[in-house]
């Protein structure tokens, strides 16, 4: 009851502060009143917004659950049974981590983990140093997947091959490829990490999955998607269908959708990429790089900004929400190496996802998604985003070749 009259009292608030602002709309006191009265009065549940008496800035709370979206999709056709149970274990899975990742140093999570035996730091498949986050969220997926039926068989950043699904639970024709906890370097100092994955179709016939049935141009993804343990946890999903953001309501447990159909501005002014690299890169990507820090005064005509969170999840994130362009580019420190990133589980979902919202991705010389991959932690050079930042790196390429090639002649 106090509650009601104390909203009550909030939208009388709001009328007489209308009321005063409309006597006297030069005074600035009068004005900065009715923004705070504003403010506090938020419609109690039930209240029909038609009728509220506030109508700017008050949006109905979001209504769509994942649960219901994978529903719809799958009466559309786009996806079957089996796909959208795979998609909700991958995300209940992420609900668990993201629990996980925010208990912090409180859950007894951070820090390296270590060796069994116990003597020194565990190190995976790709000479990295594991972090207690980085295993506990594999396990947690592993887990998740083992028993729905629904897959064939399940490869991580996190081991060294793929793994089967145990003979005790019943086999579907889907593989799962994910990278638990992508940004590990972040875990320890409460930046944003994340989780990214992708989902293939298992070959037919096979029913024992193996490192080599998952070796699938980035094309044959049939789901893709991460998710972003950032302020707030987001699901970013796609079926082949757009790109969809959810938004975890912590107090529910349901991821909302919170928009629909995501779309990257083909133009830009901000990139991403870690500047330290700068003279290992080769010359296009230095020309490219050089090139957007002249600014105005430079080739581009304009400034350009730049942002690198340093975890792929959230840099990607903020280009898929406004913009930009991200770039790990090949390097002289691993030469052997065509990159950092890895195509199957963090540049080839990522890049669909990026495509799916109207961007593009690409190695600088070809499109991403259509690699075919001859190792499942195999490497690449990664630029996407904004299309036509894309396209400007590329070019830089472009000319470089055709410059060889000429010289070669
Ligand atoms: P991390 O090594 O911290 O896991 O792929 C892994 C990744 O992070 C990306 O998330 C990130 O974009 C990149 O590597 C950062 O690497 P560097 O700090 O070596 O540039």
């Amino acid at each position: 009851m106090s509650f009601i009259c104390q909203r009550h009292s909030q939208t009388e608030n709001t009328l007489a502060a209308d009321r005063l602002q409309e006597r006297s709309n030069a005074s600035n006191e009068f004005a900065f009143l009715r923004i705070r009265t504003r403010q506090r009065a938020v419609p109690f549940p039930g209240m029909k917004l038609d009728n509220a008496p506030f109508p700017t800035s008050v949006k109905p709370m979001p209504s769509i659950t994942l649960t219901r979206f994978l529903i719809e999709e799958q009466r559309a056709g786009r996806i079957n049974a089996d796909l959208r149970l795979l998609i909700e274990v991958v995300a209940r899975a992420c609900k668990v981590i993201s629990i996980a990742v925010g208990k912090g140093a409180l859950g007894g999570v951070l820090g390296d983990a270590t060796a069994s035996g116990g003597d020194g730091a565990s190190v995976n498949v790709q000479g990295e140093a594991q972090k207690k986050l980085d295993v506990l969220s594999n396990e947690i997926l592993l887990e998740a997947n083992a028993w729905g039926g629904h897959l064939a068989g399940i490869a991580s950043e996190e081991m060294d091959t793929s793994q089967p699904i145990p003979d005790i639970y019943p086999r579907g024709n889907y593989l799962l490829l994910f990278d638990p906890l992508d940004g590990s370097s972040n875990i320890d100092v409460n930046i944003s990490v994340g989780t990214i994955f992708s989902v293939l179709r298992c070959p037919e016939g096979v029913t024992r999955a193996q490192d080599a049935d998952f070796l699938q141009p980035g094309t044959a993804q049939v789901a893709a998607g991460y998710a972003v343990y950032g302020s707030s946890t987001m699901l970013v999903l796609t079926v082949g269908h757009g790109t969809h953001a959810f938004t975890l309501d912590r107090e529910v447990g349901s991821f909302m959708l919170t928009t629909r159909g995501m779309r990257i501005p083909e133009e830009t002014r901000e990139f991403a990429i870690n500047m330290s690299n700068h003279r290992h890169w080769d010359k296009p990507m230095q020309a490219y790089i050089d090139a957007l820090l002249a600014g105005k005064s430079g080739p581009r005509g304009r400034d350009f900004n730049m942002r690198w969170v340093g975890s792929m999840v959230a840099d990607v994130h903020r280009i898929l929400s406004r913009g930009g362009v991200f770039l790990y580019p090949w390097d002289r420190k691993e030469p052997g190496k065509p990159g950092k990133l890895r195509l199957m589980y963090e540049a080839n979902p990522m890049a669909l996802l990026v495509e799916q919202a109207g961007g593009a991705a690409s190695t600088g010389r070809e499109r991403l998604l259509e690699l075919q991959p001859d190792a499942l932690h195999q490497r690449v050079a990664v630029i996407l985003g904004s299309k036509n930042e894309v396209a400007q790196a590329e070019a830089y390429y472009r000319e470089a070749d055709t410059r060889t090639a000429a010289c070669e002649r």
